[in-house]
């Protein structure tokens, strides 16, 4: 690799947000959908969908203390990925094979918060769940309610499709945070146990297995991270070594012979070594975690072979597969990567998971490489399809984000059925809700990196970050004037490296820098205060002209956020507005108002072309992350010029 020397994200105990925008998330998170969630996870929010995590808890701490005493425990089927009630006996485990989860990230959630804002009750209420989650721990240390309840002498038997590697990754997660947040460590101590059970399972002399939903290998290198313990990491790169290897495990592991030596499994990312991937193919969340776990082995082993395939996925995503929104993932099929420049917008899939999952690859690749075109992607996903995937008042969510939405297509064409048309309050497969809730929490370890020399300024978001370099104040209006000041109390030599956006139309710092791969160099010697001031213009962006569906059409931005126009603001029938090419924009926050043309409606299915007719109006633009917070209606990201 080119540099050894790498940058670490500021622990969040080290970095207070303290930004008008992002305050207003935080607090939500903190005070709506933390405990909106704790209610879901119990299942006790009327006309939302069942969560039965609790639940299935609850049942598997029985199963152990039964199997403990010796008792006759229950064998039920582990034989699809929802059990409910029509397929499944009451005292089974309920609900998606990966339920464990929503736990999880609901306590790493908390814990983020617990940091942002200690808060006694919360606590409490979190070490009950630790308590019980612990509780449902089997005696060697293998953790997963789905077997633990249903079937014991299945344990990983299905590592393809079951998520126990999955579930114990995002364990892994909320343990490491509980742990630095609160010096907790009950579920740390719980998770290890799991770990070391995984690392004497899985390895050279053992299984040679991996999981079909990646995320354990990420995960083991923060808990190697966390404990020192070396096997973990070494786990994390076993598991990426033996992904994809010939025969594959997934075909070992279901008896099938394959006798073709046929490519498969590009849905897991397992169809070659991850070494040798160059694309991002398959589910686009499992990819994105995958990619973070390269990026981290990477890293950690120096590992150039490794690192050039994260950087050439990234190309792949950044530059073919990335709708202007920061979504990924172009079809329901699958929820996966399609081919290069499909991106279609009212099929599109953009998994609100899958764009916090390419904040992660993208923070650890400008952790290993400092080039802004990392943060770049990182602050589009963000203030775009991140914050789309909640609704203004923290209590609904968007799994499937796309950029254009007619309801009537959404609930009569069983191809869009995916797509809903106004954010929903939970959902069965409610993997994106505490998604969402850990990662604006832990929002602060995105916004800067610091390595041995530089402090890194990925994200304009005002803060008041303590490093052993200096203790740096920004005050931001980032989003809305472009105005960033900071206030650095120096306390040693170093160098402040300032992302610039790829967003602006220019920018202006006040003291001398030099630019390299997108980041201007300050020398800090002393106390020093800097303003820079970005220019973001409203613009009119355009696509490739190999995104078929928007040949003709142009999207509007304002810095990183990109606008789109709804049907409560405009009227039926979005398709019939144009744009003028000189729209006269108006910024009248939250609103940009254009110029434009509104065409008649032409009822004829047929008939002689004459060019359109159409009265002059008035075009109402809304950031993308707040549409849908007025009932149903219709949206759409591009418009016609
Ligand atoms: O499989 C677990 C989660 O459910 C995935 O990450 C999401 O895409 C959803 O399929
Ligand atoms: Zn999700």
């Amino acid at each position: 690799m080119e540099s050894k020397n790498f940058s670490n994200h500021i622990e969040l105990k080290n970095i207070k947000i303290n930004d008008n925008f992002w305050n207003n998330y935080i607090e939500l998170v903190r005070k709506e959908v933390i405990p909106y969630q704790y209610k879901a996870l119990n299942d006790e929010i009327d006309g939302a969908e069942k969560s039965r995590c609790i639940d299935n808890f609850i049942k598997a701490s029985k199963s152990v203390k039964n199997i403990r005493e010796g008792k006759n425990v229950p064998v039920f089927p582990v034989d699809k990925w929802e059990y409910n009630d029509e397929n499944s006996d009451e005292k089974s485990f309920k609900g998606w094979v990966f339920h464990d989860t929503d736990i999880y990230k609901w306590l790493e959630a908390v814990a983020y918060s617990l940091q942002n804002h200690y808060d006694e009750f919360l606590f409490n209420e979190a070490i009950k769940c630790i308590d019980l989650i612990c509780s449902a721990q089997l005696d060697n240390g293998y953790l997963d309610t789905l077997y633990i309840i249903n079937d014991r002498n299945k344990i990983f038997t299905d590592l393809r499709d079951k998520h126990e590697l999955y579930c114990f990754g995002h364990l892994a997660e909320a343990a490491v945070a509980f742990y630095n947040a609160t010096g907790n460590d009950k579920l740390l101590k719980a998770t290890c146990k799991f770990a070391d059970l995984i690392c004497d399972i899985f390895n050279e002399n053992g299984k040679r297995g991996y999981g079909g939903h990646e995320i354990a290998e990420l995960a083991l290198v923060k808990l190697y991270n966390a404990t020192g313990k070396r096997k973990y990491l070494e786990t994390a790169k076993f598991f990426i070594n033996e992904r994809g290897k010939k025969p594959y495990y997934f075909d070992l592991e279901k008896g099938y012979d394959r006798k073709d030596n046929s490519n498969d499994y590009f849905y897991n990312q397992a169809h070659t070594q991850p070494v040798n991937q160059k694309e991002a193919v398959g589910h686009a969340v499992r990819g994105v975690y995958l990619y973070s776990g390269m990026a981290d082995v990477a890293r950690a082993y120096n590992d150039d072979r490794l690192f050039n395939a994260c950087k050439s996925i990234w190309d792949n995503i950044e530059n073919k597969k990335l709708y202007i929104t920061g979504g990924i993932g172009s079809t329901v099929d699958g929820e996966a990567f399609t081919f290069d420049y499909d991106l279609p917008n009212d099929l599109a899939y953009c998994e609100t998971c899958a764009s916090i999952g390419l904040m992660f690859f993208a923070r650890r690749m400008a952790e290993i490489e400092p080039d802004s075109k990392y943060a770049n992607v990182m602050e589009r996903a963000l203030y775009n399809t991140v914050l789309s995937g909640m609704a203004e008042d923290g209590k609904s969510f968007f799994y499937v984000n796309p950029l254009e939405v007619l309801p009537e297509a959404c609930h009569k064409d069983s191809r869009k059925s995916h797509v809903k048309p106004v954010r929903q309050k939970w959902f069965g497969c409610a993997c994106c809700p505490p998604n969402l809730a850990r990662l604006i929490s832990s929002i602060g370890e995105y916004c800067c990196t610091e390595s041995n020399e530089n402090i890194f300024i990925h994200l304009y978001i005002g803060s008041e970050i303590k490093s052993d370099k200096a203790d740096i104040k920004i005050i931001s209006d980032y989003t809305d004037s472009g105005k960033v000041a900071f206030d650095i109390k120096c306390k040693k030599d170093f160098t402040l490296a300032l992302r610039i956006s790829d967003t602006c139309k220019g920018f202006d710092i006040s003291l001398p820098y030099t630019e390299k791969k997108g980041y201007a160099y300050i020398k800090i010697n002393s106390d020093t205060l800097i303003d820079i001031q970005f220019d973001f213009p409203i613009r009119l962006i355009k696509c490739s002209n190999l995104v078929r569906e928007n040949i003709g059409k142009v999207a509007v931005m304002k810095g990183p956020v990109v606008y789109c126009i709804e049907e409560a603001d405009n009227g039926k029938n979005l398709q019939l507005l144009r744009l003028c090419e000189n729209p006269d924009f108006r910024y009248d926050k939250p609103y940009i108002i254009a110029h434009g043309k509104r065409e008649r409606v032409d009822t004829s299915l047929y008939s002689e072309y004459k060019s359109p007719e159409g009265e002059e109006c008035e075009i109402k633009f809304i950031p993308y992350c707040k549409w849908g917070n007025r009932g149903e209606n219709e949206m759409s990201v591009y418009i016609r010029i």
